[in-house]
């Protein structure tokens, strides 16, 4: 009883420290029983075009002797039984997975949680807007048709660019069209029109 008690509050603990802390874990209160369900997951896509994601059954260890069976289920309604799992999303978005654990003594434990599958944004930290037809433009790649926020900021904080297009791109120039100092610029893209909202922030070294 004891063990299970700090086994949760570490499992709690390591819930709201991830990034995905939007659902927590449903415990079941069955003193009987000592096994609770949770699982970790990582993006393991290999391209991208790809949402294929690794699952493992997390933070629960068995007791010697004790025979784990583990249900995996999905949201196109396949499902998985082992420890780990490999699942490809179709598509961009926020996907529900389950998992349930039972031991040999029928003692189970299961859990939902929302995943958000999506591809990151990969900012470039440099471009050269000098005409040479080499890295003349600040864009970044993306997915789909979405639209995304773009602005750029001095460092003292002076808006220098703003668009919202489904292309994140920036030249170099205030909106009237004159180009801006050397220097360095941050900038912020947004979008609540992906299918898991988008907020990436970093500087940028505009060299000519
Ligand atoms: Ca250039």
């Amino acid at each position: 009883m004891i063990k299970r008690i700090i086994n949760t509050a570490i499992l709690l603990s390591l819930l709201i420290s991830s990034a995905y802390c939007q659902e927590s874990a449903t415990i079941d209160s069955d003193s009987a029983c000592t096994v609770y369900a949770d699982f970790v997951f990582k993006d393991s896509s290999s391209s991208e075009s790809d949402y294929t994601y690794f699952f493992q059954a997390a933070y629960y260890q068995p007791a010697v002797g004790e025979t784990i069976s583990y249900v995996w289920g999905f949201p196109d309604g396949s499902s998985a039984f082992d420890s780990i799992a490999l699942h490809t999303f179709v598509e961009e978005g926020v996907y529900e997975v389950s998992l349930s654990l039972t031991d040999d003594t029928g003692c189970a434990d299961s859990i939902r949680r929302k995943i958000p599958v999506s591809r990151e944004l990969m900012p470039p930290n440099v471009f050269t807007p000098n005409g040479d037809g080499l890295n003349d433009y600040f864009e970044v790649s993306t997915q789909g048709d979405h639209l995304y926020n773009l602005r750029i900021f001095t460092r003292t904080g002076t808006q220098v660019h703003v668009s919202q297009s489904s292309r994140i791109v920036w030249d170099g120039r205030t909106l009237g069209g004159s180009e801006v100092p050397e220097g360095i610029y941050y900038y912020l893209i947004e979008s609540s029109d992906t299918p898991v909202e988008t907020e990436v922030s970093g500087f940028i070294h505009l060299y000519r």
